[in-house]
């Protein structure tokens, strides 16, 4: 399977974030995609390709118009303002407070769109979350083309950011702009299934009320995880989406043998809907020694994930999302892509 990546997406070079009540090390970081492309290319697992510019209209068909503008801009208000090095907000129109009119300050701006104080925002992160993006799109474009399945090295990752706003280390939502790519090229039905860590809360928004895009999700229960505010077994979708939303929160501590049954669940799920494409959120913060997570996954676990996918058939398009164990995640994401072709 080929691979799709781009340098750019390493400009995005965040020093710090806000965890644990403290500033700390930021862990979404360039080593992250850099190791994985290091495993891709010692083990001789198939061509990297650069993505291809897709510009902004794909972006704008699950983003807003005004968030995209925001990204782009951020940089210039932020120097306007007087401000340097990298962003975080620390005030939300949340409950009672008021979306619109959008405040002129750039303080509020920050505000209005995102969700999290974790998320360090900088010079370069709209250049690297665009990159990412045209990444998942171009991995999108290959299995619309007839590849079986292709792997966007996606980072920043995409599977928090909503239609508006971002948080948890995600701008672009890159699953959600290539699962609806695959719809715009000709798929009637696209399944996205989640396996990273923490739930997909961006993706399931952007595809709540839809029934042509099933979304799945595997992860730490919201109860005691992050996104706290989104990601229970009872959230299935509204309107014309109602049953095509399906999460599956697990326990803290969850290994394979919990994982697995969960996955063969969310599977059956996919095999009902019969879509023409599967996009695989591909997380490995599931892995045991993952430094903000807490499932037990071992490396030769993903070898089984990667064949467990294979196994429903399915053209597929693997986007990365999270993964902090910098050390392991090159052998645990390549073990889930070779697992899948059965190496
Ligand atoms: C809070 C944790 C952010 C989670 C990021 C992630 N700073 N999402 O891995 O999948
Ligand atoms: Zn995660």
């Amino acid at each position: 399977m080929k691979t799709v990546f781009s340098p750019v997406q390493l400009a995005h070079d965040p020093k710090h974030e806000i965890s644990d009540g403290m500033l700390k090390p930021a862990v979404e970081i360039p080593s992250r995609a850099e190791i994985v492309r290091a495993r891709i290319m010692e083990t001789g697992f198939g061509d990297i390709l650069p993505p291809e510019e897709f510009g902004t209209e794909p972006l704008a068909r699950v983003h807003a118009g005004d968030y995209i503008a925001f990204l782009e801009s951020f940089w210039t208000r932020w120097t306007n303002a007087g401000r340097s090095g990298e962003a975080f907000p620390f005030v939300w129109p949340v409950r009672e407070l008021r979306t619109k009119p959008v405040p002129d300050h750039i303080d509020g701006l920050l505000g209005r769109y995102s969700f999290d104080a974790g998320t360090p925002l900088g010079e370069e992160t709209w250049f690297a979350a665009r990159a990412s993006a045209d990444t998942a799109l171009t991995a999108a474009r290959l299995v619309a083309g007839g590849d079986r399945a292709a792997f966007a090295l996606c980072r920043p990752p995409g599977h928090h950011a909503h239609a508006d706003f971002y948080g948890g280390y995600c701008f672009l939502n890159n699953a959600a702009i290539a699962a609806q790519y695959l719809r715009d090229a000709g798929a009637d039905r696209v399944a996205v299934l989640d396996v990273d860590y923490h739930h997909g809360n961006g993706t399931q928004a952007i595809f709540y009320d839809r029934a042509d895009v099933l979304f799945l999700s595997l992860h730490a229960d919201p109860i005691e995880e992050f996104p706290y505010f989104l990601g229970h077994a009872d959230e299935t979708g509204e309107g014309a989406g109602e049953g095509f939303n399906a999460n599956f929160p697990l326990p803290l501590g969850t290994d394979w043998p919990v994982f697995s049954r969960a996955l063969d669940a969310a599977l059956e799920r996919v095999a009902e809907f019969s879509p023409d494409t599967l996009v695989v959120s591909l997380g490995l913060d599931t892995y045991e020694r993952d430094p903000i997570s807490k499932f037990r996954l071992k490396s030769e676990e993903f070898l089984r994930l990667g064949a467990r996918l294979e196994k429903a058939g399915l053209p597929t398009v693997f986007v990365m999302e999270g993964g902090y164990a910098v050390d392991a995640l090159g052998i645990n994401c390549v073990n889930v892509l070779s697992g899948f072709e059965g190496a």
